[in-house]
């Protein structure tokens, strides 16, 4: 072949799909990228072939749907996200590219299975929660809906940390995704851009030109490019995650290395690529630290030069930019794009300051997560001016016009204006990177509609009078591939069976299995895959924590990132009142539970971390006593990550959803429980409300104070005494955790967490307490009654259809994006 003549793909024929061709490629790949003979491979060895032929499969369709929006010239959105928890990725390929049957039996061949294999991959921890988890689920659903996009990031070498129980306690294990390699991603070394930090702005005067500012950092270093496939629905688009890795601009100093500096030499190199090195674990709290700055800073200017370049070449012209992208900011994290894309077209591309400004608003939009203040992100000045001094003036400015505007022309009085500064002068003067978000965006939403409703009355109420048409509700969903057909292939092939396979097309098809609640032999079919879901997950508690329990018992779930608002402290106290009445009256008709609990405690916050201790050490005293036998188990699974939710999500019979109302955004682990055939205990908070309408209130169960009674008793400086005083279950319960009968070998270890709830019960436990045990014991007697429970649970499965995220995505691609199919190019 010449070395004109183009390559002739068909040749290669990485699409056959029979298993024999399959079988072919992965010995292929075995034989000659891996250099081992079948009989020598290692299972390490069969996943790796494997997922390279299946990106292979992935390649063709990749570059088709890049060519595709090339030539349509369609608007293209790219979701900015410093989190995307994308677990793993190969089992989410497969189903998605129809391959699950030619993979296994090609496999099968070989003797090795394709589920084992699947589970060597390793977990891609590059997030800590919900807010990185929505942001994979989009990235899905953006593919499957045909939104053209890309997700921006970082590439984390250490991703969320590992979490193991040590006597009870949390210890934190650095987590290493890419030592085996990672044949996801491609490295773009023709996508990399210098980042600066620190130095001085200079302005600039040439002769018949407007003065310049003109920023010289004082350090440099470089983002490269490394991509990743995310498949859609059929394979029918695929875009692409771009997340950056930082570089040093000279890898070694070779003057000091030749001094004999040999620790030195590499110094720079060291603080370069550390900006990329770890993940922070905190979801609640912001950091703070120089070093979080510099990672929001570096993945957002590497990727509005990326955007910008591309757009250039696509299009020409920059001030039509937000005609062709959009840009979606994932919490504040990459606010500080706002300042940067301000920069990047005044300083660098010369265009207007007010015409910048008016193709930066459009440009942007922006997604609040959180109302909790503490977790509200807001730089030092100094630390912000000394590390982007540009940025800084650039925020003053856009400052002065808001507040002139504010002021002259909505006649806002100082208290207001004090309220949207981007200037924070209360607090030892500090950038407020939400406000920044907010002024510098078209539309700005929350992720439910109470939260949203919320935003408007409290963080952003100010910001709201000024413009009242910015803020609008985009409520989150989640990916029915992952969490309904992967993690479920029994339920989704008992919905098969029962309606046919449309709604894997139309998640809202499956809507018609609901009259089937009512057809005894459906129900117990649907019975009968929850108990199969449960028996696995009962044998991954024994395997990995050598405690038995029983599927027939109710396995009521709690799995969440560890916080105080979000309430396992409730969940526990009622799995410790349960013991004591269990114990006292153990001739009473009790239905038996498994109290099952994972997450992860930031590790400076001292009173989650409380929280794991005493659910295992509650747990270590129930599952040995002979009393109570089967009737109760408490159980923590150590290092929740979206494997193991893939596992137990569909294993629950009960999901806990009980945050004190009005803090919980959204939720969105809520609604993969609930399709997979859970019943809800909640409370009126985050995406609750919105289940309860469409699954019906009589098949969730809805407890406790609403968020306008919460805030009512704050301001009544409402505490737990009296509460405690006048109900004995509660009072014996604590009594029980602050005596130490749960840690005999450090008695006063929970001293502090139950005197809290005396004098203060900031998190409403008591005040729900009773609400929440009522709720409880009802569905005990639920229980009783299997087919009454089972019905509520199909109604569950069917009516959840609305929480797809591929309801989100074409909601944000109609109103905030104008883009994806039905948007005019
Ligand atoms: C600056 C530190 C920090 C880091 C992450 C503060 C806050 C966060 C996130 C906003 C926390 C988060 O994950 N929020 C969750 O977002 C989900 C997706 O919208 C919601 O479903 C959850 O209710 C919300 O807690």
């Amino acid at each position: 072949m010449s070395a004109t003549t183009p390559l002739d793909t068909s040749k290669l024929d990485p699409r056959k799909t029979d298993p024999d061709a399959v079988a072919r490629q992965i010995i292929g790949k075995l034989t000659y990228q891996i250099g081992k003979r079948p009989d020598e491979a290692r299972k390490y060895d069969w996943l790796r072939a494997t997922t390279l032929v299946v990106r292979d499969h992935v390649m063709d369709r990749w570059f088709a749907s890049g060519d595709r929006i090339a030539e349509s010239g369609a608007k293209e959105v790219c979701y900015l996200s410093m989190e995307f928890l994308i677990g793993r990725l190969l089992r989410d390929a497969i189903n998605n590219l129809g391959l699950s049957k030619p993979v296994t039996e090609a496999l099968a061949r070989y003797g090795v299975q394709l589920d084992m294999v699947e589970l060597l991959e390793p977990d891609a921890a590059l997030g800590n929660g919900g807010l990185g988890r929505l942001a994979a689920c989009f990235m899905e659903s953006m593919a499957s809906t045909g939104v053209p996009g890309y997700g921006y990031g970082i590439r984390y070498v250490h991703g969320f940390f590992r979490q193991e129980i040590s006597e009870g306690a949390q210890v934190e294990l650095p987590e290493s995704w890419l030592v085996h390699g990672n044949p996801w991603e491609f490295e773009r070394r023709d996508a990399t851009y210098e980042i600066g930090f620190g130095g001085h702005v200079t302005t600039v005067h040439e002769s018949g030109k407007p003065a310049r500012q003109v920023w010289r950092p004082a350090e440099r270093v470089l983002a490269v490019a490394y991509d990743t496939p995310m498949v859609g629905w059929r394979g029918a688009q695929v875009n692409t995650l771009r997340l950056w890795s930082a570089q040093a601009v000279d890898p070694i100093l070779l003057d000091a290395f030749n001094e004999g500096d040999h620790i030195g030499a590499l110094v720079e190199s060291n603080k370069a690529e550390s900006i990329t090195r770890v993940l922070y674990p905190a979801d609640s709290h912001q950091a703070g630290q120089e070093l979080r700055l510099r990672q929001e800073y570096f993945f957002s200017s590497a990727s509005l030069q990326d955007i910008i370049k591309r757009h250039i070449a696509r299009h020409g012209d920059l001030k039509t930019l937000h005609e062709k992208v959009a840009i979606q900011l994932n919490d504040t994290h990459p606010a500080v794009s706002v300042a940067e894309l301000m920069r990047l077209l005044v300083d660098i591309h010369g265009i207007a300051w007010a015409e910048a400004w008016q193709i930066t608003s459009k440009t942007f939009g922006y997604t609040n997560h959180t109302l909790l203040p503490e977790a509200l992100e807001h730089w030092p000045i100094h630390l912000f001016e000394r590390l982007l001094p540009r940025q800084m003036q650039i925020i003053y400015t856009i400052n002065a016009e808001i507040i002139r505007h504010a002021a002259q022309e909505k006649g806002f009085n100082d208290a207001q204006i004090a309220a949207i500064s981007l200037i924070d002068e209360g607090n030892g003067r500090r950038v407020r990177m939400g406000q920044l978000a907010f002024v510098g965006s078209h539309a700005v939403n929350g992720v439910s509609a109470l939260h949203t409703e919320l935003m408007k009355e409290t963080v952003f109420h100010n910001l709201h009078e000024l413009y009242p048409d910015r803020i609008q509700n985009k409520t989150n969903g989640v990916t029915p591939r992952r969490w309904l057909m992967e993690c479920n292939p029994e339920l989704t092939g008992l919905v098969t069976e029962a309606i046919g396979p449309a709604f894997l097309d139309d998640i809202e098809k499956i809507s018609e299995i609901d009259p089937l609640a009512d057809d005894a032999a459906f129900v117990e079919k649907f019975a009968a895959v929850k108990r199969k879901k449960k028996e696995a997950l009962a044998a991954l508690i024994s395997e990995r924590l050598a405690i038995q329990v029983d599927p027939n018992a109710i396995f009521d779930i709690q799995v969440k990132r560890i916080h105080e608002y979000k309430r396992q402290l409730l969940n526990i106290i009622e799995a410790v009142a349960l013991y004591d009445q269990i114990r006292s009256h153990p001739e009473k008709n009790w239905a038996p539970r498994v109290k099952i609990f994972a997450g992860k405690a930031a590790p400076s916050y001292a009173q989650a971390r409380e929280i794991i201790n005493l659910a295992n050490d509650v747990a270590r005293l129930v599952n040995s006593d002979p009393v109570v036998r089967d009737l109760l188990k408490v159980v923590f699974i150590p290092n929740y990550n979206v494997s193991a939710a893939e596992i137990i999500m569909p294993a629950a019979d009960l999901s806990e959803q009980i945050s004190t109302a009005g803090l919980e955004a959204s939720g969105t682990g809520n609604m993969k429980f609930a399709l997979n055939g859970a019943l809800t205990i909640g409370t009126l908070d985050g995406a609750n409300v919105e289940m309860k309408d469409h699954i019906g209130d009589e098949n969730i169960f809805i407890f406790g104070l609403t968020a306008p009674e919460v805030a009512q008793r704050r301001r009544e400086a409402h505490s737990g005494r009296s509460i405690i005083e006048a109900n004995p279950i509660l009072r014996e319960a604590l009594h029980a955790i602050s005596s130490g009968l749960f840690c005999p070998e450090a008695p006063s270890r929970y001293h502090g967490l139950i005197s809290n709830l005396y004098n203060n019960d900031w998190w409403m436990i008591c005040a729900d307490f009773e609400a929440y045990w009522n709720k409880q014991r009802e569905l005990d007697q639920l229980f009783a009654k299997p087919r009454e429970w089972h019905s509520k649970a199909v109604h569950n499965t069917a009516r959840m259809a609305w929480f797809s995220s591929d309801r989100s995505i074409r909601e944000y691609a109609k109103d905030i994006w104008q883009a994806g199919p039905g948007a005019v190019a």
